[in-house]
């Protein structure tokens, strides 16, 4: 099934409802910094966000060092973002 590239318009109405995401300057990804207590915690929720990429079949690229994550959401199959990676950030920020 192709995976449909977001309008900009709906990129941007997403974007409204995920005030911790940023749009990269290419347009292409959105991009979030999360910081925990301590790297136990960062790396539970990377386990968290790893179960859940592998049901959906959409996998992060991300950072970690210690208690910080940086986390890229883009739809390689879309050139750009799809509804993907707006129902992952969804998810992240349910968890975070
Ligand atoms: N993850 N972020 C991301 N983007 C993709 O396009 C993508 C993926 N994980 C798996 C995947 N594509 C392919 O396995 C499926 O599109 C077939």
């Amino acid at each position: 099934m192709a995976i449909v590239r977001l309008t900009d318009a709906q990129r941007d109405a997403a974007l409204a409802e995920l005030p911790r995401w940023n749009l990269r300057a290419d347009g292409l990804a959105i991009e979030a910094e999360l910081k925990f207590g301590d790297f136990n915690e960062a790396f539970g929720f990377m386990t968290r966000v790893a179960i859940y990429a592998d049901k959906a079949d959409h996998h992060p690229e991300w950072f970690n060092v210690y208690s910080t994550v940086r986390v890229t959401l883009t739809t390689h199959d879309a050139d750009g973002l799809s509804e993907r990676d707006v129902a992952m950030a969804r998810f992240i920020d349910s968890i975070a």
